[in-house]
């Protein structure tokens, strides 16, 4: 069982969206340990990204991050971290499959609607920046028996 850590980036928060990407997360069988409506500040936003400090893209990444309210969550479930990250599509619309969150709701070069750990590392780290322990609930729902089986990676 993995959790991941997934924003709903400050587009997909004013687009109304935040039902339906949710939804794409449940359906998929995955659950959601922890969530919360919350404006990431400057100095969160350059800690969640310092990987990409320097990069030509940094700045506006901090400014798009910062630009509105989004939705924080742990999503768990097996394999969680790719299974999301396949549910969410490469990196831009325009290049997302259909079918994918970021193919099928949008095409630009900047807003693409949702941030998902990319390891198992950054999961660990990224979660530890919105969450403290006690607030990330259980990872079973009662149809867990239907949607792996406990020994399942
Ligand atoms: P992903 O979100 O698909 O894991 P990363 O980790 O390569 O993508 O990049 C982190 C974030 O930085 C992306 N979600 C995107 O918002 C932004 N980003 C990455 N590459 C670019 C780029 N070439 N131009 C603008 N923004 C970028």
């Amino acid at each position: 069982m993995e959790r991941t850590l997934i924003i709903l980036k400050p587009d997909c928060v004013q687009r109304r969206l935040i039902g339906r990407v949710i939804q794409r997360f449940e359906e998929k069988g995955l659950s959601i340990a922890a969530m919360k409506l919350m404006q990431i500040s400057r100095s969160l936003a350059e800690r969640h990204y310092a990987v990409h400090e320097g990069k030509p893209f940094y700045p506006g990444l901090i400014e798009y991050i910062t630009a509105g309210p989004v939705v924080v969550m742990v999503v768990a479930g097996p394999r969680a971290i790719a299974v999301c990250r396949k549910l969410m599509g490469k990196t831009f619309g325009f290049e997302a499959e259909p079918g994918s969150i970021r193919g099928d709701f949008g095409a630009s070069t900047t807003y693409n609607l949702v941030h998902g750990s990319d390891s198992v590392e950054s999961a660990a780290t990224e979660i530890a920046l919105y969450f403290e322990p006690d607030q990330i609930l259980g990872d079973r729902l009662p149809d867990a028996a239907w949607i792996s089986k406990p020994n399942e990676a």
